[in-house]
C-alpha cells in the first residue's frame, strides 16, 4: 500500500511536502494537515464560508473550498521566486472552517472573532479564507486585542468606508467602522488597487490603481513600506483589487483593476515587515472561470506564507535573472 498521497488526512507533523495527486485527493490549503492544535502551528489557516453581507453578487461562502481545490497544485512545487519550500521552515496547519450560522446574522461577527481568538491565543498567526469582506471586521477585532492598533494594508478596488451604522453587516463599510474604534491605526495604513469614490480617505493613504499603473510598483512598494514602518502590519486583501480579467469570480468587480503580477509583486515588496495575519476575501467561485480567480487567491496566500518563511530563515535562491 502507497504511503503517498492525502496529507491532509495522514500526515501529523506539519512541516515538509508528501507526493499527492495534484487533480485527486483530500483537499486542503496547500496540503497541509487539518488540525485544531493551533498551539506549536506558526500558521493556522482557516476558512470563513459567510457571504451574508455582499451588496452586489453573492458566492464567496464557496471560496474557501474553491482556493483550497486551486491551492493543491502550488503545493508541489519549490515556491517562485523564492526557490524553497516555505514548510521546510514553517509550521502550517489547515484548521478547516469556522462554524457560521448564517440563519442568525447576528452572531456571525462574535463567532467569528471568538474563533480568531482562540488561535491567536495559541500563539499562532492566522492565513484566512474567506468568504465576503465583512469578515475582517471581527478578524481586525481580534488582531487588535492581540497586538494593538493595526496597520492595515488593504488590496481593494473598493475603500469600503460608506457610511456605517454600528449593528450594520455590510461587507463595504467595516474598513471606516475599524478605523474609528481605534483597530486600525490610520496614519500608519494604506489601500491599494482602490478605483471607487469615497469622500474622505478617513486619514488612510490611498494608493489608487491609476497610480500604480502610472508610478509602477516600485514606487507603490516604497510608499507602502514608508507608511507601515515598524508596526504590526495586517494585509487584507480583497480579490477585487485584481481588474476583471484576472478575477472574474467576485461580487463586486471594477474595470481598471490590478493585473495579477502587479499585485503579486507589491505583496513580495514587503518582505521583512512583521506581517501578524492575512485574509483573502471575496473570491466568489459561481463567477469564476477555469479557476482564474481562486488560482490567484491561492498564489497571493501561498506568497504571503513565504514572506513569513523567508522572515524565519529560509533561504532565498534565485535561478534566472530576477
Ligand atoms: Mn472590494
Amino acid at each position: 500500500m502507497s504511503e503517498r498521497g492525502d496529507q491532509a488526512f495522514r500526515k501529523t507533523d506539519p512541516r515538509g511536502r508528501w507526493a499527492e495527486m495534484g487533480y485527486a485527493g483530500a483537499l486542503s490549503f496547500l496540503r497541509r494537515p487539518y488540525s485544531r492544535d493551533a498551539a506549536g502551528a506558526d500558521v493556522v489557516v482557516s476558512g470563513l464560508p459567510w457571504d451574508g453581507a455582499t451588496s452586489n453578487r453573492p458566492g464567496c461562502r464557496l471560496g474557501p473550498r474553491a482556493i483550497r481545490a486551486a491551492s493543491a497544485e502550488t503545493a508541489q512545487l519549490n515556491a517562485f521566486p523564492w526557490g524553497f519550500d516555505p514548510f521546510e521552515t514553517l509550521r502550517v496547519i489547515d484548521w478547516g472552517d469556522a462554524w457560521i450560522d448564517p440563519h442568525h446574522p447576528q452572531t456571525v461577527a462574535p463567532a467569528i472573532e471568538a474563533h480568531a481568538a482562540a488561535i491567536l491565543d495559541a500563539g499562532a498567526r492566522m492565513l484566512t479564507l474567506g468568504g465576503d469582506h465583512f469578515v475582517t471586521w471581527p478578524l481586525l477585532k481580534a488582531h487588535a486585542a492581540k497586538h494593538g492598533p493595526l496597520a492595515l494594508i488593504q488590496f481593494d478596488a473598493h475603500g469600503d468606508l460608506w457610511e456605517d451604522d454600528p449593528e450594520r453587516i455590510d461587507h463595504g463599510t467595516m474598513m471606516g467602522r475599524a478605523i474609528r474604534d481605534g483597530l486600525v491605526d490610520a496614519a500608519t495604513s494604506a489601500q491599494v488597487g482602490i478605483r471607487t469614490f469615497h469622500d474622505s480617505d478617513e486619514g488612510l493613504e490611498i494608493l489608487t490603481a491609476p497610480f500604480v499603473h502610472r508610478e509602477g510598483v516600485a514606487a507603490t512598494v516604497q510608499a507602502l513600506r514608508a507608511r507601515v514602518a515598524g508596526a504590526p502590519v495586517y494585509v487584507s486583501f480583497d480579490i477585487d483589487v485584481l481588474d476583471p480579467a484576472f478575477a472574474p469570480g467576485t461580487g463586486t468587480p471594477v474595470p481598471g483593476g490590478l493585473a495579477s503580477w502587479q499585485a503579486l509583486e507589491i505583496l513580495r515588496g514587503l518582505s521583512g515587515l512583521n506581517l501578524v495575519g492575512l485574509d483573502l476575501v471575496e473570491v466568489s467561485p459561481p463567477y469564476d472561470h477555469a479557476e482564474i480567480t481562486a488560482i490567484a487567491a491561492a498564489t497571493v496566500a501561498h506568497d504571503w506564507l513565504c514572506l513569513l518563511a523567508e522572515a524565519k530563515g529560509a533561504p532565498r535562491r534565485a535561478v534566472g535573472r530576477l
